[in-house]
């Protein structure tokens, strides 16, 4: 039966569920699998959704390749479409199944546009085809990949030229992307962690507004922060006595050294005393009273930091403080956690008192929605409207050359829309 394509509809299944959702091999094998069946081509893009799956699509000469993959069944769904001779789809259809390991596949081929039923109409294909396509010559070749961090109903998507770290920690995947956007990106089970771009964000916000609203100082506590970006903001305060850092996942420090060195340029300070082990336990090991700050710098509430966001964690804290003592974590988004947020505030406020905690926000575009929030929580008399002068701010913010934050940021990041107000209470 002659006809216009041939579109070979594919499963995959009992694949490696790794492979399925590695979008870089993903990509490579798809690119491979058009070109060894002889196709020329034109543009692909692929997608990586967070935590399992990726979607992408190869545009050929002669129509495309699309892939959809379900890592957590190990079941890869692929369409192979090809218009006329040059390109034999089955060579596509058998690198596929041994590229994803596949322990079995079947397939059904499909003539798409049969000639019998088709009438061609005469029409000047010349006057039609537009002059700028005509002139190109041979199609220019483009390539899209995204990394994309979602839930049910948000996406943030990151476009980047490939993966530069990815190892399975003890605890978390971890990865380093090279994005295109924001430089490269810190990811842990499929979740941005942190990017070159926009970091000072983050770690300007969680480490100067405690810093310049403390009375006096002296001993800081960092849980987590394994990139260093809060340590070496913590550590342009000079006149701390003693820092120090635990961080769970030795994996993520290296990735950091490795590729992000400037977030990461701080991790062998002198100063710095960086423990790798686990947070909760170094906290309920710690004396009573021992630490003047402590920042819970962690990652999202799954995974290893689930446990940094429970009350007998918090207690353990607020024990731990001196009398004027502060702790400052990480809260969430207002607009994509929103529950999480909620309780946050809900279980502070129940260890430190209702008047005691405070949230703040920063604009972060490399996080769910950009919209970020910390909170600031005193055991004793320390208030985040209590500034140091702010001469003695704007000379901080000069010799360290800050970028986000600043006095007046200060004061304008505890200002909340009313939304927010209502959901803390
Ligand atoms: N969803 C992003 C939450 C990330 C919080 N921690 C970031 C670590 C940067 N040092």
């Amino acid at each position: 039966m002659a006809s216009l394509g041939r579109h070979i509809i594919v499963e995959y299944y009992n694949c490696s569920p790794e492979l399925l959702n590695d979008v870089v091999h993903i990509e490579k094998s798809m690119e491979n699998a058009a070109e060894e069946a002889g196709a020329t081509i034109i543009n692909s893009t692929f997608h990586h959704f967070s935590p399992y799956g990726v979607s992408g699509v190869v545009v050929i000469q002669e129509s495309h390749l699309a892939i959809h993959t379900w890592p957590e069944y190990g079941y890869a769904s692929v369409d192979l479409f090809t218009c006329g001779d040059t390109v034999n789809p089955w060579v596509s259809y058998q690198m596929l199944k041994d590229s994803f390991q596949a322990g079995h596949g079947s397939a059904v081929e499909l003539k798409r546009g049969e000639m019998a039923l088709l009438k061609r109409k005469n029409f000047d294909v010349k006057a039609m085809r537009d002059e700028k396509s005509s002139e190109d010559g041979d199609p220019i070749r483009t390539r899209d990949v995204w990394f994309t961090e979602r839930d049910d109903k948000i996406a943030l998507s990151l476009k980047h030229d490939g993966k530069l770290y990815d190892v399975q920690s003890d605890y978390q995947r971890v990865e380093v992307y090279n994005t295109q956007a924001y430089g490269n990106m810190l990811t842990l089970d499929g979740m941005v962690m942190t990017t070159e771009k926009d970091e000072y964000v983050y770690h300007e916000m969680i480490t100067h507004v405690p810093l310049l609203t403390h009375p006096d100082p002296k001993r800081v506590l960092i849980i987590g922060g394994g990139d260093g970006g809060t340590a070496r903001e913590v550590l342009k305060h000079e006149n701390l006595e003693e820092v120090v850092m635990v961080e769970i996942d030795d994996k993520v420090i290296e990735a950091s050294k490795m590729h992000l060195p400037t977030i990461a340029q701080s991790l062998d300070h002198p100063k710095l005393n960086l423990i790798i082990d686990d947070g909760i336990k170094y906290v309920n090991d710690a004396a009573d009273g021992s630490f003047d700050l402590v920042i819970v710098d962690s990652t999202d509430p799954v995974g290893p930091a689930e446990g940094l966001f429970t009350v007998d964690f918090y207690k353990e804290v607020h024990r731990i403080l001196s009398a004027d003592g502060l702790m400052i974590t990480q809260s969430e988004s207002p607009r994509f956690n929103s529950k999480v947020f909620k309780e946050i505030y809900q279980t502070y406020r129940g260890i430190f008192g209702q008047d005691n905690v405070h949230c703040y926000l920063a604009h972060i575009p490399t996080y769910p929605t950009g919209m970020w929030s910390f909170s600031y929580s005193s055991k004793g008399s320390a208030n985040p409207m209590n500034l140091k002068p702010t001469e003695e701010v704007d000379a901080f913010v000069k010799a360290n050359r800050l970028r986000y934050y600043n006095a007046d940021l200060h004061k304008a990041a505890f200002a909340l829309p009313n939304f927010v107000k209502e959901m803390i209470g």
